[in-house]
């Protein structure tokens, strides 16, 4: 597959939360392409910084340190916080207040953008035999899924009162190929990862858009068509990979919420 084109350098400094994830791993090392400085930020072992890097640890509930955080920013990919299900409160301090101070203190340094992880569990309790686009009502399917509703809203206020612009991406599943029959539907390979999140930044005018992040599969849940103006192509598919796929998962228990729901098994995690 042809890589993401090259974008020209949009961005003096741009901050990378969650930096030491999964994603953030990718992100650090495709990101540099479109800024001049790539800050990268995490509570977790980053490393050192490389050419054109910064490195600044700090939590996302430490309200001093997301002010410190966001000097001198002109925008921001987020993708810091809990990533999975889980009890409520660490969800609460990271997801909730955390997202909260990024925005106040992006908002304070004059930030123009932020691309915001959400989550396709943001509409979990969906059904798979349903296709919907982010205009239908938000079904979350745990804390998680509420705290990227919260998260969504936040930047819908932050854009209605203060002109903060955000792309809330409603990530599926970003790996390097899909684990199960699931992710033949959310799948979003590394490269179309950062297709949409470079769309997202570059992007003229945004507002508050929200998009799913999938790649081009053939079975899909979600429809996207109102998010033509980020235009964004994904350019894999994970049609290769269904033929193993179906083979290591041949039967599906159809009276099992996680093979009814689009939130998989995040829909059955709890009470914790
Ligand atoms: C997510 O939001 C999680 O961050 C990721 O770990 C996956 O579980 C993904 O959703 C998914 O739905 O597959």
């Amino acid at each position: 597959m042809p890589r993401p084109p090259t974008p020209t350098i949009t961005f003096g400094r741009l901050l990378l939360t969650g930096a030491a994830g999964g994603l953030g791993r990718e992100l650090r090392l495709r990101l540099k392409r479109c800024c001049q400085v790539l800050r990268l930020s995490d509570v977790a072992e980053l490393g050192a910084a490389g050419p054109g890097e910064e490195v600044v640890p700090a939590a996302l509930q430490d309200a001093a340190a997301m002010h410190t955080l966001l000097q001198g920013v002109d925008a921001v990919v987020h993708l810091g916080g809990v990533s999975v299900e889980g009890p409520f409160e660490p969800i609460l301090q990271a997801n909730i207040v955390g997202v909260y101070n990024l925005y106040e203190a992006a908002r304070q340094h004059g930030v123009k953008r932020i691309v915001f992880a959400s989550s396709n569990h943001v509409t979990g309790f969906y059904r798979q035999d349903e296709v919907i686009s982010p205009k239908d009502p938000v079904r979350p399917d745990g804390h998680y899924g509420l705290s990227k509703a919260f998260g969504e809203n936040l930047a819908q206020f932050y854009f209605d009162r203060y002109g903060l612009e955000t792309v809330s991406l409603r990530i599926g599943s970003s790996f390097p190929e899909p684990k199960d029959r699931r992710m033949l539907a959310t799948w979003l390979s590394y490269d179309d990862l950062e297709r949409l999140v470079l769309a997202s930044l570059t992007a003229p005018v945004v507002g508050h858009s929200i998009v799913y992040g999938m790649s081009d599969n053939t079975t899909t849940w979600w429809d996207n068509t109102r998010a033509a103006h980020l235009g964004y192509r994904p350019q894999d598919s994970s049609e290769p990979f269904r033929a193993a796929t179906e083979a290591r998962q041949p039967v599906l228990d159809r009276a099992d919420p996680a093979v009814v729901y689009q939130g998989g098994g995040f829909v059955t995690k709890g009470p914790f």
